[in-house]
């Protein structure tokens, strides 16, 4: 019990400091900024950044995607929530990529993301990113810097740990945050069963070489705890991922005392080769879920939905030579392995040290046995024969690491708000900047890789207090970029960012913008409802159900002029842009509409669904700027009541005998 509250002092100790850190200015604020910062961030008027870097969007759901090192914000991603400004979620062709077990879901929470890579290295395919709140893993394809894949995670609540991916994006994997009770067991049981009923799984993610496609492979089922970071191994611990765990105490009530009892946690050490094993000579329990897997074909333009009803199973305490728990210092957060695959870096939020693990050290310790217990049937190694050294006094709240490939790991430092440079052979700071304010999670290019390209490194920070002009009681939270390229690092630029950015990736962008698609091609799509040209447009009834055929050209739709809608129709409108040029994208919205717009690229087809609530006039329009004429650009569609006799017409550029006597007389 003493032990208990003097822990607990510490921990309020250190909060008490956050809070007091907060509350007043880093001394060297105003000049933290050295004269020819500005040059160094300039990119000129017309000219391309030299990197790509995509940032989660926090609980906005999204992506988003700067030039560095300008800061120039050049997309959001839709991912996991709604976005009316593309339609996505909102038209008929992408409203199943939000589709989960529990229905439609239009947000979620995006913390992490990593670029597929090949041998080690950023190869620019794919981004892969995580849903927190209601688990999913999406693959984004940085052909389109589409949203082209969602699959949804069963035995998982809370999905934090997550994805991340092995060398060759062989898997993407994802830990859980919360511990629950297996899908396929009554999960209706007493909150405090936590220890005997919760279960902590990982699931492993397969990614098909040439498409990308997502599919589980199997999953680890792992004691009751909070899985919150994890990595992969690289080269020498090229099979291994390693994970950081908190809540060892498996508390279940006032977490922020509850799990902060024990001195250390674990890093959870995974040999996936042997899981694999273990998969490939049948081991594993076949167990009945429920899980969702959205697909979005780009030549139809169009997601399905599927649900799945099994996933493989390897029980980690049966199955011994998986799963080796590594002591931490204390409630770690980032779990960061450096380039070379030989040293992992564990962050305890908590900790005032960063504990170093050496992959070698770690091999002998298991293979020697060389353990100080269990934990739930998973092998304890003892920390020192793990540990290969630690940093001492790095600063306060350490949560993430990154590397530079020249020796020399990044660790952002939140309570004490700064960004600690430090030499992993000796663990010996060598620099220290202030950050403004509260550093999560940083990122160098390729500074998860085995192949960093150290230029840039930027800092994702969660307050930013005194930094904007303030914009109400919600404050912008901002990016700050460093040059790392010399001894000390050196502050260049600070941007705001969309949500709340957590983990970022960039690459160079030659990686990406050669294979970058232009437009599609509009005799390859293949939606059901496209209209290749004018002369294909219709407007077609069945029942109540109207489908119109409509296309989008500058500066016209046709048809423009619609009537014989009647009340309690279900409409659909299918537009297709016929443009076959870069950059000539056409929008489409209609007075009343409970959806967004649509905006439909180049040789695209993309449906809005409308059911008129009320008999009259609606125009619709073109909402993107395409020509000078875009203003001209619109047409209107004629509602009639529901018992009117009102034919079925549609033309453009002409005007039809009257269609019956409703005209209005005046
Ligand atoms: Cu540190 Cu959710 Cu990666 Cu944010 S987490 S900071
Ligand atoms: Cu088409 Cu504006």
């Amino acid at each position: 019990m003493k032990n208990f509250k003097s822990k607990l002092m510490v921990a309020i100790g250190i909060c008490a400091l956050a809070f007091g850190f907060q509350s007043c200015k880093p001394k060297n604020a105003g000049n933290a900024v050295s004269g020819d910062a500005a040059a160094k961030a300039y990119v000129a008027p017309g000219k391309y950044d030299g990197f790509y870097n995509f940032v989660s969007g926090g609980f906005s759901g999204q992506m988003s995607v700067y030039g560095l090192p300008s800061g120039r914000l050049l997309r959001v991603i839709p991912v996991f929530s709604v976005d009316p400004e593309k339609g996505y979620g909102f038209s008929e062709e992408t409203k199943p990529m939000l589709n989960t077990s529990h229905g439609f879901v239009p947000w979620d929470d995006l913390h992490h993301e990593d670029l597929s890579q090949t041998n080690g290295v950023i190869d620019g395919r794919w981004i892969f990113a995580n849903a927190n709140n209601t688990p999913r893993v999406a693959r984004v394809d940085l052909k389109t810097f589409h949203t082209a894949e969602i699959i949804e995670l069963p035995n998982s609540a809370g999905n934090h740990s997550s994805p991340f991916i092995t060398e060759n994006t062989e898997y993407v994997v994802a830990g859980t945050r919360f511990s629950v009770p297996p899908d396929n067991v009554n999960g209706d049981v007493p909150i405090n069963s936590y220890k005997k009923n919760f279960k902590g799984t990982i699931s492993f993610i397969s990614v098909d070489k040439t498409t990308g496609a997502m599919s589980i492979a199997f999953q680890l089922r792992c004691p009751g705890v909070n899985f919150d970071l994890s990595h992969s191994g690289k080269l020498k611990s090229g099979g291994w991922f390693f994970f950081s765990c908190y809540n060892t105490e498996q508390a279940n009530t006032l977490l922020e005392v509850n799990a902060s009892q024990r001195d250390k946690d674990f890093i959870m050490a995974v040999n996936w080769k042997k899981a694999e094993e273990y998969v490939k000579a049948g081991k594993g329990e076949k167990q009945t879920v429920k899980y969702v897997h959205n697909v979005f074909n780009e030549k139809t333009h169009s997601a399905t939905s599927e649900t799945k009803t099994e996933v493989i199973v390897l029980d980690t305490k049966t199955l011994k030579d998986i799963c080796y728990f590594i002591p931490c210092p204390k409630s770690p957060h980032g779990c960061d392995v450096d380039p070379t695959g030989e040293y992992i870096v564990g962050s305890g939020k908590l900790a005032a040290l960063i504990p170093v693990f050496s992959f070698t050290k770690l091999m002998t310790a298991i293979s020697n046995k060389d353990y100080i217990g269990d934990y739930e049937g998973i092998p304890v190694v003892k920390y020192e024969s793990a540990l290969y050294g630690e940093v001492k006094k790095p600063g306060l709240g350490p949560l993430h690491t990154e590397f530079d490939g020249k020796g020399n790991g990044y660790t952002t430092m939140f309570v004490s708000s700064e960004v600690v440079k430090w030499n992993i052979k000796d663990l010996k700071v060598v620099d220290r900047q202030p950050t403004f304010y509260s550093p999560g999670h940083l990122c160098i290019p390729g500074g998860d890789t085995r192949s960093p390209d150290p230029k840039y490194m930027i800092v994702y920070n969660k307050i930013t207090k005194d930094r904007y002009l303030p914009t109400g009681p919600e404050l912008a939270q901002s990016a700050q970029i460093f040059d790392i390229t010399g001894e000390k690092m050196q502050l260049i630029l600070d941007f705001p960012t969309i949500g709340e950015p957590h983990y970022a990736q960039a690459v160079a962008s030659d990686v990406i913008r050669n294979s970058s698609v232009k437009f599609y091609k509009l005799e390859e799509n293949t939606n059901p409802f496209v209209s290749k040209g004018e002369s294909e447009t219709k407007v077609v009834r069945k029942g109540n159900r109207v489908d119109i055929y409509l296309t989008a050209i500058r500066s016209h739709f046709s048809p423009d002029n619609i009537e014989g809608i009647k009340m309690g129709d279900e409409v659909y409108w299918h537009v297709t842009n016929l443009e076959q040029d870069w950059d000539v994208p056409h929008g489409f919205a209609i007075k009343g509409a409970l959806t967004g717009e649509l905006l439909i690229m180049p040789g695209e087809t993309q449906t809005l669904k409308w059911s008129p609530e009320k008999p009259g006039m609606y125009p619709f329009y073109c909402t993107d700027f395409c020509s000078a004429l875009h203003q001209e650009m619109s047409g209107y569609v004629r509602v009639s009541p529901k018992e009117s006799k009102t034919a079925l017409l549609f033309s453009t550029g002409k005007n039809l005998a009257p269609n019956d006597s409703t005209i209005v007389k005046n």
